[in-house]
């Protein structure tokens, strides 16, 4: 591939891109800090096209934030409630029932659910809302609780993460969404996130969950308090968990939005920053397949040219969302397929359809079945 530039530097971090070598964690704080945005735009889409060609994904997917209520006060957070705050919910089987029926009438093939530890809710109570989702409708992909909430199961049952996730998988546990990672760096999570679930605890219930079969996502709250420094710590902590156990799928960097949060007073970040999140992610984790530019955190603008900034995925339908409605997003509550083609084919990608662990949806109308693994079919299709 043709790449020129003046800072010989740079032109050392795009040998070893072109090369399939790992960049360093000095190669990454370069990046961050110094090189300009196209750079690495253009560098990581090398990356992006080599590992899934012209393809961009998105599934179509319903949320479920069973409740808002909970014992921590993530300073970035404007989802939370207190227990006994006007806003506070918490979420019936019916209601649950109905929001699974009208996910299936919509043809969603996954439904996301995460929320808040409420104060006096046990783990059966959790427990009962994989299992009510999945006796509903049974051919629902379950992608539910992130770490955080894990951690608060093995807080209240006193039991290993192994067991709070056999439970969760014989309910119908399909998989583990990626929330809660924030910033890794405890000095960090000291300001944003005081006395949740710590960095070795994230990773333990990923490494938990894969070494039980069950595929899992990863995030990185940006644009906040952190430095370039915690940011690229944070993708190499993340890299060697998944050299370690391959158990991730996709990787989605989220931008902070502060309104109604504890901390509305740092802007939200740029446009320029949210590309360079994207590439820069792409860039680090060499060893994961999909880098998730998620529509409804950057705005459909800037999530269509991120898929030339080495997104490969821009998440679902998303109907429901609250998390970053509450804390200011504009976009809409959700998007129907002929859009989400739209975005992706104005960005001169090819949309696909995938279920959550990236195998073809063939759809008919309301009603879909799967196919093959997509890179499976694209490394045939290379080979
Ligand atoms: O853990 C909360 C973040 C996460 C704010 O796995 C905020 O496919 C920005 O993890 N500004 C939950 N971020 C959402 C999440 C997610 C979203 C989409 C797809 C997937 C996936 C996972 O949202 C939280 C926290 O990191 N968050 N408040 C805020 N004001
Ligand atoms: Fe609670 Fe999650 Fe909000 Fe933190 S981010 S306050 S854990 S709901």
């Amino acid at each position: 591939m043709y790449f020129q530039h003046t800072d010989p530097r740079v032109c050392a971090i795009a040998d070893k891109v072109f090369g399939g070598e790992r960049l360093t964690f000095d190669d990454g704080l370069y990046l961050d800090e110094r090189v300009d945005t196209l750079t690495m735009g253009k560098l990581a889409n090398f990356v992006r096209e080599k590992k899934n060609g012209n393809y961009a994904f998105y599934n179509t997917n319903v949320h479920l934030n069973p409740t808002n209520v909970c014992v921590y006060r993530c300073t970035f957070c404007a989802f939370r409630s207190d227990l006994k705050g006007p806003r506070g919910y918490v979420f019936s089987d019916d209601a649950i029932r109905e929001r699974v029926l009208e996910a299936k009438a919509n043809g969603a093939t996954e439904i996301h659910v995460v929320g808040g530890l409420h104060h006096q809710k046990k783990f059966e109570w959790y427990l009962n809302i994989v299992r009510v989702i999945h006796e509903t409708w049974p051919e629902i992909h379950i992608k539910a609780w992130t770490a955080v909430e894990l951690n608060w199961f093995i807080h209240i049952t006193k039991q290993p993460y192994e067991w709070v996730l056999s439970e969760l998988k014989q309910a119908g546990l399909g998989s583990l969404p990626g929330g809660g990672a924030e910033i890794f760096d405890e000095s960090v999570r000291s300001q944003i996130c005081e006395h949740k679930a710590d960095s070795s605890h994230w990773i333990a219930a990923h490494r938990a969950a894969h070494g039980l079969g069950l595929r899992s996502n990863a995030t990185m709250l940006y644009g906040h308090v952190e430095e370039a420094r915690h940011r690229i710590d944070h993708l190499c902590q993340l890299r060697a968990l998944q050299d370690e156990t391959g158990g991730f799928q996709t990787f989605i960097p989220l931008a902070f939005h502060p309104e109604n949060t504890g901390m509305s007073h740092i802007p939200k970040p740029t446009g320029n920053m949210d590309l360079r999140m994207v590439a820069l992610s792409r860039l680090m984790l060499d060893n994961f397949d999909h880098i998730k530019a998620y529509w409804i955190m950057l705005g459909e603008a800037t999530a269509q040219v991120a898929l030339g900034f080495g997104a490969d995925d821009i998440d679902g339908t998303v109907v429901h969302e609250l998390i970053y409605h509450d804390a200011g997003a504009k976009t809409p509550e959700g998007l129907t397929i002929q859009q989400l083609h739209r975005l992706i084919r104005e960005a001169g990608r090819e949309p696909v359809e995938r279920d959550t662990l990236y195998r073809r949806v063939i759809r008919d109308g309301a009603r879909w079945t799967v196919g093959a693994p997509v890179l499976s079919e694209l490394a045939a299709a290379q080979a």
